[in-house]
């Protein structure tokens, strides 16, 4: 056992919950970056002496661990080759894709799998380094799947949980990853793999028996050495008393009456807000309303569509030519729908405040949330959190995981355009009756499963699991062999 630190609860996460930011006069602050995970946790770590273990997103920066805001951060440097190799390269150019379905094809590269390893052993070392004895650890996303096993290597006092934000892909697909043993190996390092939907721990489990060769039982994994790891699904959600108070404020309602106001005051606006990605199914929901135009369905002067994307992982190649693609299918209905001073949509792609969001959601009749694939996806929980008033139609992909709770929405599948035009008339044509009923139904669901109850809910699980079978099992079938890259 390495030597221990203080800290009773570590997260590791790819990305230190702050912001760097640097004034004018040149000076350099920290600023907490918005989110749920930062928010849900604060309460926790401040609690438990936690600290939080993380890149601070910029290469080659040596940072040494501060406090701020009562947080102990403790920084993880990157090279700038890691950067590319770790990051945007095993990260967002194999794993991303890989686990969305193929939406995009996974590039397999052996020196961005050496990065992997390098940088996840890094984060492992740091965390094995602050805990305390006996301390809880929570190792957060795709970035870091080989943490939990290096860590209990490092530290076999610990308890370690780990949660995949995005889904977990089924054995058909998961299986192309010449690394797929390693990766399940580096998972059950952990006592909880906690998913976003049963359905991935299903995976999950399900590729552990095939491909390692454990005992499982339903949701959980019978290790040779005695150890128990359990599979289970913690949908996440946001802070949506916080969410609710911004979208009641003085000036967040007098923004969305602005951004009305910018609009020409149409009868119905649409919106759609997403981290510019090619899993977010951004393109077929504008072809989708761009269609509904030129049928002469819905008409520019009335209902216009309002879409921000935020701009994301801009150095990966293909995240830069689906930037030109939304480019260029904005110009094409734009110039062929819109009229002077009413383009049929507004495309912003640049990042904006919290209250902007808000205010936003506020300005929106219909909000679509359309991926081809997705872990969950909170922008749809913040558009129904901000709709105190239980109007507003979502329009949600049964492909992401927020499909699971908020059924009360217009579902469609993004691959089918005419059925995504259906919804968004039938949506768009809603009696306030119907928009209260499903709104209410949402609210409900929303407001009593915020982020609080999930980070609670996982943490109480990991403290309160058994660890240690009584009997020591055998494998069930014959693993595959060490060694290779199967
Ligand atoms: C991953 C999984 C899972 C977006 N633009 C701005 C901005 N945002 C905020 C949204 C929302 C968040 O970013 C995006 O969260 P999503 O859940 O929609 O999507 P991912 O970034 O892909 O997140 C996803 C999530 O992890 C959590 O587990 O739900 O499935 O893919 O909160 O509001 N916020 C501000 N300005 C922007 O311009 N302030």
């Amino acid at each position: 056992m390495t030597s221990t630190g203080t800290a009773e609860l570590v997260i590791v996460a790819n990305r230190l919950p702050v912001d760097r930011v640097v004034e004018a006069d040149g000076s350099l602050h920290w600023r907490r970056s918005p989110g749920g995970l930062v928010s849900a946790m604060e309460p926790v770590m401040k609690l438990h002496g936690g600290a939080w273990v993380g890149w601070p997103g910029s290469a080659d920066d040596v940072i040494e661990p501060f406090e701020e805001d009562g947080l102990q951060l403790i920084p993880i440097s990157l090279s700038a080759s890691e950067v590319e190799e770790f990051y945007e390269g095993f990260s967002n150019g194999t794993l991303w894709p890989l686990y969305h379905d193929v939406v995009a094809k996974p590039e397999f590269h052996r020196e961005w799998w050496d990065s992997y390893v390098t940088v996840n052993r890094r984060f492992a070392e740091k965390a094995a380094e602050v805990a305390a004895p006996h301390a809880m650890v929570w190792v957060h996303d795709y970035q870091l799947q080989l943490v939990p096993q290096m860590l209990r290597d490092l530290r076999p006092d610990l308890r370690i949980g780990f949660f995949l934000h995005i889904p977990f892909p089924p054995a058909e697909l998961f299986q192309q990853l010449p690394w797929r043993r390693q990766v399940l190996e580096g998972l059950l390092g952990a006592d909880i793999v906690g998913f976003q939907l049963p359905g991935g721990a299903q995976n999950f489990v399900r590729l552990v028996r095939q491909r390692v060769g454990f005992k499982t039982h339903r949701d959980t994994v019978y290790l040779p050495d005695g150890r128990l790891v359990r599979a289970a699904s913690y949908p996440i959600s946001i802070d949506t008393a916080d969410f609710e108070a911004l979208a009641r404020s003085v000036t967040v309602t007098e923004r969305a009456a602005a951004i009305r106001e910018a609009l020409g005051n149409p009868k119905r606006v649409i919106l759609g807000v997403d981290r510019l990605d090619y899993t977010k199914g951004i393109y077929p929901r504008l072809r989708a309303y761009a269609e509904l135009v030129a049928d002469g369905v819905f008409d520019v002067e009335d209902t216009v569509f309002v879409q921000v994307a935020t701009p994301s992982r801009e150095r990966v190649e293909q995240y830069r030519r689906l930037r030109d693609e939304i480019d260029r299918l904005v110009g094409r209905v734009n110039g062929d729908l819109g009229e002077i001073g009413r383009p049929a949509i507004s495309y912003l792609h640049s990042s904006y405040p919290r209250e902007e969001m808000a205010a936003l959601y506020r300005a929106a009749d219909i909000m679509m949330v359309t991926p081809y694939r997705d872990g969950m996806n909170l922008v749809a929980k913040e558009y129904v959190a901000c709709r105190y008033d239980n109007d507003g139609a979502l329009v949600l992909s049964e492909f992401a995981g927020a499909a699971f709770e908020l059924s009360q929405s217009w579902l469609v599948n993004p691959y089918d355009i005419n059925g995504m035009k259906a919804a968004l008339v039938e949506a768009a044509s809603a009696e306030p009756k119907e928009l209260t009923r499903r709104m209410k139904a949402m609210r409900k669901t929303v407001i009593e499963k915020d982020v609080a109850s999930w980070a609670s809910g996982f943490l109480d699980d990991l403290t309160t699991i058994r660890p240690v079978h009584r009997r020591r099992v055998r494998r069930a079938v014959p693993a595959e062999g060490r060694g290779g890259t199967t």
